[in-house]
């Protein structure tokens, strides 16, 4: 009878998982580097869910040689008795039945959940193995997974649990290479997520560690480790986000209210930069698209400032209105919400739908922030003229505008004077390479394919635009020949319909003074044109750093490190002379070759900048190019290993 009913299970269970391998990209969002990195999440998401139930503090993540994941928590452990409907231990449901989460658990409501809310059966299907440990009873249970989810036995007993020794629940998986193209960890992806979950969730440890290196002849290995705890939540988020800035006051602003099982929170601080940082959260899921919540809190936001201003005289009865936009320059601010049942919009399902967390939020900010202003005048003050001068920043843009479009229509100005055009006006399959430099412009202009490839060449000191306000990008005479070539407009103006190339190629050397033009170019864009790069618009040429030649042959070398290697297989280990060059500039190579090694389709290769964390993303940046000395200098030591950038 039970062993019919197991039988049964067996193949049930076979064709969910089947299902999941079949189509990962419906669970998991894609197999690239975002849906490996997603497992963990999934993983990770149950150990939090019973941190948040109140029986778990610690939580490790280790990365494995061989880059498998091992997560431990110090929870309950998985509950091991037998499902009453399934007839097979409940630890085994959760690892193999489809959307076997918490539900059947012990009632309450699930408040963490991934991306689509699926779980551990999803990450044991697209496993090669999985390993499953279980401390609880004063025993340990045991449980392997193989291709997919398979067993061949039962969840069993394997010991007992050592006196003293902590409950909790371990997992390791490695993911299957047959579905993931690329199954290698990235550290700084992992810590950007776990680091996010240790904020969402104050006081939860969350140690992450790398144990991939091997240790070499000495022992000693490269181990890396981050322990996080931050008893302040989403208070210590926004200061970190804020590390490289200025900020106006000392601590966020840290607002709370629960109601009818629903909790909102925010906490938010201004700082002296023009860029305005909103991150918010269902259920520990970041809704990227905002929706319901967000709504609220920027609504609530302008109602504040607006009713603060006219109460106080501050603003007269003819002064406008401030806006959203100006109350919210120089904030950061992290919203999170808590609800039983979240309704995600959208495409991508990263929009919040449920409008009771509107009306929650809505209260929340504007009694909340209201009585922090007059509890706290004098910084109410400092906020309230950081955004009249947004205001007035505002009224300026216009008017520097107002005056380059009337200009451009009066003298006609079309296109800026150094650009070389190409002939296709199709901007499916036009490109423009911005160039640094006028030799290395003239190479370009000479060996691109002018049908379809478009040169602007730049060349002496660009603006900073990390500290500038719109109406200073308007009448720069560096930054203007990009804006009037791309044609699409900047800031709240931009159009992407009217870019008139569909690839923006920034074409740099290969050195330092090469990586400052390409920041401040990304600087620029991000700042003021971040639909293109949103829109996957922009990318890196990737100009070879050495050519190596044996008699008529010729091989370039694209990767730092990789030359010698070339070295040895063209010289046939030593038996044949090779020469080999250093490219100090592009300027080095004549027309034929930039062509051939970096603009021709065919054969380069180019980088598409993505934008995965516009948080991160803005935080990295203002470190990068901000006023701040310290943390620059931090980022470069710590990151010197690695010789490269991580944005
Ligand atoms: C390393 C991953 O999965 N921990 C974990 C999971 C569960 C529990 C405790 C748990 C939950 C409940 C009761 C409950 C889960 N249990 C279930 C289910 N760490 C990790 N730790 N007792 C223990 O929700 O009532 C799903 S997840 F459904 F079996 F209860």
């Amino acid at each position: 009878m039970l062993e019919n009913h197991y039988d049964e299970t067996q193949i049930q269970v076979l064709e969910g998982l089947e299902a999941v391998r079949k189509r990962p990209g419906m669970y998991i969002g894609s197999t690239s580097s975002s849906g490996l990195h997603h497992l963990v999440k999934e993983i990770v998401d149950n150990a939090i869910d019973e941190a948040l139930a109140g029986y778990c503090d610690k939580i490790t993540v280790d990365i494995l040689p061989g880059n498998s994941i091992r997560v431990t928590d110090n929870g309950r452990g998985i509950p091991v008795g037998i499902h009453p409907k399934e007839g097979i231990s409940a630890a085994t449901v959760v690892y193999t039945i489809l959307h076997a989460g918490g539900k059947f658990g012990g009632g309450g409501y699930k408040v963490s959940g991934g991306l689509h809310g699926v779980g551990a059966s999803v990450v044991n299907a697209l496993s090669e193995s999985l390993d499953l440990t279980i401390r609880e009873n004063g025993k340990i249970y045991y449980q392997h997974f193989h291709n997919g989810g398979k067993y061949d036995e039962e969840l069993k007993i394997i010991g007992d649990l050592p006196e003293g020794e902590s409950t909790g629940t371990t997992v390791v998986f490695q993911p299957d290479p047959t579905i993931f193209p690329d199954t290698v960890y990235d550290y700084e992806t992992l810590l950007t997520d776990l680091r996010e979950q240790a904020f969402l969730n104050a006081g939860v440890r969350i140690v992450l560690t790398d144990l991939r290196e091997e240790p070499d002849e000495n022992g000693k290995a490269h181990v890396r480790q981050d322990d996080m705890r931050y008893e302040g939540g989403i208070s210590s988020f926004v200061a970190h986000l804020n590390e490289s800035k200025n900020p106006l006051h000392e601590t966020p602003i840290h607002l709370n209210r629960e109601e009818n099982g629903m909790t909102a929170e925010v906490a938010l601080q201004y700082t002296d930069s023009y860029t305005e940082v909103v991150k918010s959260f269902a259920n520990n899921v970041h809704t990227m698209d905002g929706g319901t919540h967000e709504n609220g809190f920027k609504n609530a936001l302008t109602r504040v400032f607006n009713d603060y201003g006219r109460n106080k005289k501050l603003l007269k009865d003819n002064d406008q209105n401030l806006t959203g936009d100006d109350v919210r320059e120089g904030m950061t601010a992290i919203l999170s919400v808590k609800l039983p049942e979240c309704e995600f919009e959208g495409q991508t399902k990263t929009k919040l739908g449920n409008t009771e967390a509107r009306t929650l939020v809505d209260k929340m900010v504007y009694e909340g922030l209201s009585t922090y202003f007059e509890e706290n005048p004098a910084v109410a003050k400092i906020i309230f003229e950081k955004a009249v001068g947004a205001q007035k920043a505002r009224e300026a843009a216009r008017r520097a505008r107002d005056l380059t479009r009337r200009k451009s229509v009066l003298e006609s100005v079309g296109l800026p004077g150094k650009l070389a055009d190409c002939t296709s006006k199709d901007n499916t399959v036009t490109e423009i390479y911005i160039v640094e430099g006028d030799s290395a412009g003239g190479s370009a202009k000479e060996g691109r394919d002018r049908r379809f490839q478009a040169i602007l060449p730049l060349w002496g000191k660009m603006l900073n635009v990390e500290k500038a306000r719109e109406e200073k990008v308007y009448g720069n005479e560096k930054l203007m020949p990009v804006v009037t070539a791309l044609g699409c407009g900047i800031g709240k103006d931009i159009d992407l319909s009217k870019l008139r190339y569909g690839k923006v190629i920034i074409m740099a050397d290969a050195d330092v003074d090469g990586s400052h033009i390409r920041m401040l170019l990304l600087t620029f864009f991000f700042r003021f044109m971040r639909p293109l790069i949103e829109q996957g618009h922009v990318y890196f040429a990737q100009p070879p750093l050495y050519k190596l030649t044996r008699g008529k042959r010729i091989e370039y070398v694209y990767v730092e490190g990789q030359q010698l290697k070339v070295l040895e297989e063209m010289s046939e280990g030593g038996k044949y002379k090779v020469d080999i060059q250093r490219y100090k500039g592009l300027g080095e190579m004549d027309p034929s070759q930039l062509w051939e090694t970096t603009m021709d389709p065919s054969n380069r290769t180019i980088v598409k900048v993505e934008l995965n964390d516009a948080a991160q993303a803005d935080a990295t940046i203002t470190m990068l190019m901000g006023d701040k000395v310290e943390p620059r200098r931090e980022y470069i030591e710590r990151h010197a290993r690695d010789a490269r950038l991580d944005i």
